[in-house]
């Protein structure tokens, strides 16, 4: 399935690839699953090609592109939620990251479970994302990371929150980043993929107001 997406997506063709998911979207197929079987199974695809030596930056990049694009297309099914916003979650990537695709599917699977989305946007210092949080009284702050050298800044992030009492719960995610990880780190939950972050967020800020209520 998606093989004519993947492909498209593989050779950073952003009008077939958009084109596609269209054609998909047309057919009923839901967008979460033209999300995850389709443009992040070609991005996993593009990935290997790139350790392999066998695509270059250029087309990581392109690919990037036409997927960011996609996604502005399969936005409106991804957020509908019509729910007034059940709390606050400032989202970013971690310090010396740049990787972002999956930190704005993270924000749009977040805005679509209810929560007032705060986008930190690329190269997030805890700095930036304790002030964040406290500013909006965020109980959500979700990072993402992609690379194996800069999810290690994310205990940094981790620390500042603890010392800064601000109470807001944090959330760790991306390609390298495990349960082992997050629980190395002292973070309050690890999810695999964007669907499941937002169910995580949901459960961990009604853990909070049960507790306050206690
Ligand atoms: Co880069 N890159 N990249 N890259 N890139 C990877 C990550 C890599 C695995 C490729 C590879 O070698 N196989 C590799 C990392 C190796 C490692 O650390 N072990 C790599 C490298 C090496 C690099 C550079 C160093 C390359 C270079 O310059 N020589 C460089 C680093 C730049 C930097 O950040 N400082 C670099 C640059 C780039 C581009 C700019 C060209 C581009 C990014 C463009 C952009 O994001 N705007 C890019 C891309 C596109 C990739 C791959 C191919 C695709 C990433 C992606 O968007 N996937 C990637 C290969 C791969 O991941 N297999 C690769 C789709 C996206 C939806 O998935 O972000 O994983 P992902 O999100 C998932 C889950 O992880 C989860 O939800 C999503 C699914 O629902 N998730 C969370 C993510 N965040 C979450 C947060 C949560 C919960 C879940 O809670 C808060």
């Amino acid at each position: 399935m998606f093989e004519a997406l993947k492909e498209a997506l593989l050779n950073g063709k952003a009008p077939v690839v958009i084109q596609e998911v269209k054609n998909e979207l047309a057919k009923g197929v839901p967008a979460a699953q033209i999300v995850d079987d389709g443009l992040c199974a070609g991005m996993g695809e593009l990935g290997e090609l790139f350790k392999q030596g066998k695509k270059f930056v250029p087309h990581l990049l392109l690919a990037a592109k036409a997927m960011k694009e996609s996604m502005a297309v399969l936005r409106p099914q991804l957020v509908a939620s019509g729910v007034k916003p059940v709390a606050t979650a400032v989202i970013g990537t971690i310090k010396g990251d740049l990787h972002d695709i999956g930190k704005n599917l993270v924000g749009m699977m977040l805005a679509g479970a209810g929560f007032q989305v705060i986008d930190a946007g690329i190269g997030v210092t805890s700095e930036k994302f304790v002030s964040l949080a406290k500013e909006n009284g965020a109980k959500i702050i979700g990072i993402s990371a992609l690379l194996t050298t800069t999810m290690l800044n994310m205990k940094a992030v981790v620390e500042a929150v603890h010392a800064s009492g601000i109470g807001a719960k944090v959330i760790i995610g991306g390609a390298p980043v495990t349960q082992a990880f997050a629980d190395e780190i002292g973070a309050d939950g690890y999810s695999p993929d964007a669907a499941s972050a937002a169910q995580l967020a949901l459960r961990l800020v009604k853990e909070s107001e049960a507790n306050a209520a206690t």
